[in-house]
């Protein structure tokens, strides 16, 4: 009788902890972004720029799912703005005409869908004239986690997420930005030589990393007509996963295209035997002197809290 009365006690907890893993498995992430026209701040001196953005960020914020999760989401574009806004998320198979129609000012749109595929995704609005929405700062990324660590993609001990654009001051002027004209500088999360204190004295934040950590880089190409050559000098990538998808891994790479409105994940393990500093750039020199350089620091004190939880984009 013990023993029945036991075995139904086993039957009805591991009931209660399948009913729990199915939740974990495929959950629904409610999502809202608001447009949001507004000033800025590009650089490290304190420059402003009348940007486009989503909840007043450039970029905007880390949207993070499962794979099987859905995504319910709203935009909305209030009436003090002046420009019709959208939403085209890559990690979204569904009508180009209808989820990611533009919006106009005082008005909202909301749409659910699934994401099916793992990886790494850009998110951008697409309202017309489509190249000066992205380029004055509407663009983010979402990151579509695979249901489980393996061997070939194990857990990281630190995550960055790091985001390209081109730097047209001249916001009006898509004309140019179509002819790739009048880009002066490159924005990595928003700013110039944003974590560079080698090329930018005013800069403040860099990436950290201990010394052997496996650092995990999410990279967004949201140029608006420039490829991306990715390389971490002083280092070689240990893996890349195209797209960001576990499956597409591609070992030891030194350096590796991104193209425009592309995205793939960089693993980067540093000498566990010393301090060390990688100097991540887009090897292209007219983005990587004009502010795409980011630094690495490998090091034994390197702070607990970056590249952890909710701390992955640096602002
Ligand atoms: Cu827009």
């Amino acid at each position: 009788m013990k023993l029945v009365k036991t075995l139904i006690m086993a039957c009805v907890a591991m009931a209660m902890m399948g009913g729990i893993t199915m939740q974990a498995q495929a959950k629904t992430v409610k999502v809202v972004m608001k447009a949001v026209e507004t000033d800025v701040v590009i650089d490290n001196k304190g420059t402003k720029y009348p940007a486009w953005t989503y909840d007043g960020t450039i970029p905007g914020k880390v949207v993070r799912v499962k794979v099987g999760d859905t995504i319910d989401f709203t935009l909305e574009n209030p009436k003090t703005n002046k420009n019709s806004h959208s939403i085209d998320f890559h990690a979204a198979e569904v009508d180009v005409l209808n989820e990611f129609a533009a919006v106009k000012p005082g008005q909202s749109k909301h749409f659910v869908f699934k994401a099916k595929r793992a990886g790494v995704y850009m998110y951008h609005c697409g309202a017309n004239p489509m190249v000066q929405h992205i380029a004055r700062g509407m663009y983010g990324v979402i990151i579509v986690d695979p249901k489980r660590y393996t061997k070939t993609y194990p857990k990281p001990d630190r995550e960055y997420v790091l985001i390209q654009s081109q730097y047209f001051p001249d916001a009006e002027n898509y004309a140019a930005m179509l002819e790739n004209k009048g880009w002066t500088n490159a924005l990595i999360n928003g700013k110039i030589f944003n974590y560079d204190p080698v090329h930018d004295p005013n800069a403040t934040k860099v990436l950290m990393a201990k010394p052997g950590e496996r650092v995990r880089i999410f990279f967004v190409n949201a140029n608006i007509n420039m490829p991306v050559a990715f390389h971490p000098i002083a280092g070689i990538w240990d893996r890349v996963f195209v797209n960001g998808n576990p499956k597409n891994v591609l070992y030891d790479v030194q350096t590796y295209g991104v193209p425009v409105a592309a995205a793939s994940t960089f693993d980067i393990v540093s000498p566990s035997d010393h301090a060390t500093n990688n100097a991540i750039v887009d090897h292209t020199m007219s983005a990587a002197l004009r502010g795409a350089i980011t630094v690495l620091m490998n090091r034994p004190d390197a702070d607990p809290k970056l590249g952890k939880g909710d701390n992955i984009l640096l602002r």
